[in-house]
């Protein structure tokens, strides 16, 4: 595994002078993820605040060649550059060994991108598709997502007299792609970068479509000080909101601190710690919402209990 001191040395493939707002988690997943090959990679990007805050015209903080794609095919866009390296390699003309990467938000995953992604896994093309998701379209205002949690504010599901938030809880779509029975699909944090450019190294390796859905703080979007962002990210997973596994050949495993709380070795915290630090859940802090807030901790509850099953066989 690579040392910090390893990794300062190495290229910078995204740089400095984008537009993302100060505290936002994406520039910093992307970097761990690009630290996680030294091969040559090409870059499918879809809509979204990465997108378009990496590469306002006519500038860019890509040293790699970057696609701009639509939201709703960025799978499809390095499909398709997938397979002409291919031919290329075949006919000789490229000898370098490449990788090939799609960063996309959640919408771009869990909804509009869904079947361009889906169908790429299942023509096994070799790419890793990284999901950074801050649980809504924030590039357009905070819209609620598929990845959503229940009872979050946002601009299409305001919390107020009539509605506590967003009434849905979000679906899981790393199991969902894991269904695919793809040969690799994990969950990681930026806290835990150490975790994430391991996950982030097989799926590159993989050989075959690879799939990384990274926790993502937002500090527009979910209303917290931006200083906090990795300590938001860590928080996720130490409620088990956000458990550390990977799918691995079929194997499913726990890792980092989220094995150590399955072991016993670490505490699982309450979900309440996780909704009185961000203030799309501010609402929820009224006692009159009490039940909502047991219904998010017991459906936490559950999908961490079943984890910790598909993690025994
Ligand atoms: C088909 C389509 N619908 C809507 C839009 C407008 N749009 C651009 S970015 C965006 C939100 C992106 O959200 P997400 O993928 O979660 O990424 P984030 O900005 O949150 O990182 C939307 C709705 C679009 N570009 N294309
Ligand atoms: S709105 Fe959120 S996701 Fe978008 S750039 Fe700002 S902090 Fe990042």
């Amino acid at each position: 595994m690579i040392s910090i001191k390893e990794m300062t040395a190495k290229p910078v493939r995204l740089t400095e002078g984008h537009r993302l707002c100060a505290g936002c988690s994406e520039p910093v997943v992307a970097k761990q993820v690009l630290l996680a090959t030294d091969k040559p990679v090409v870059v499918s990007n879809a809509t979204g605040c990465f997108e378009v805050s990496t590469s306002g015209y006519p500038y860019s903080s890509w040293n790699v060649p970057w696609i701009h794609s639509a939201f709703e095919n960025t799978a499809a866009t390095i499909s398709g550059v997938e397979s002409a390296y291919r031919v290329l390699k075949r006919k000789g003309k490229i000898k370098d060994d490449m990788r090939f990467v799609c960063f996309a938000g959640d919408g771009a995953t869990y909804d509009i991108g869904f079947q361009a992604l889906s169908g790429a896994i299942e023509r096994g093309h070799q790419f890793l598709f990284v999901c950074m998701n801050n649980e809504a379209y924030m590039n357009t205002g905070i819209q609620r997502s598929g990845a959503t949690e229940k009872g979050a504010s946002t601009t299409t599901c305001p919390s107020g007299t009539c509605i506590p938030g967003k009434r849905e809880f979000p679906k899981d779509i790393t199991k969902i792609v894991a269904a695919h029975e793809l040969p690799y699909a994990a969950q990681a944090s930026p806290h835990n970068w150490k975790d994430l450019i391991e996950k982030a190294a097989k799926g590159f390796e993989a050989g075959g479509p690879a799939f990384l859905n990274v926790i993502s703080p937002c500090p527009r979007g979910w209303r917290y000080d931006s200083a906090l962002t990795i300590d938001m990210s860590k928080l996720a997973v130490e409620t088990c909101l956000w458990p550390l596994y990977e799918y691995d050949n079929g194997k499913w495993r726990i890792t980092a601190e989220s094995k150590r709380i399955a072991e016993g070795k670490a505490e699982k915290r309450p979900i309440m710690d996780w909704l009185k630090s961000q203030g799309r859940f501010k609402h929820l802090m009224d006692p009159k919402h009490s039940a909502l807030v047991e219904e998010i901790q017991a459906n936490v509850d559950r999908k961490w209990d079943e984890l910790i099953r598909l993690s025994k066989h």
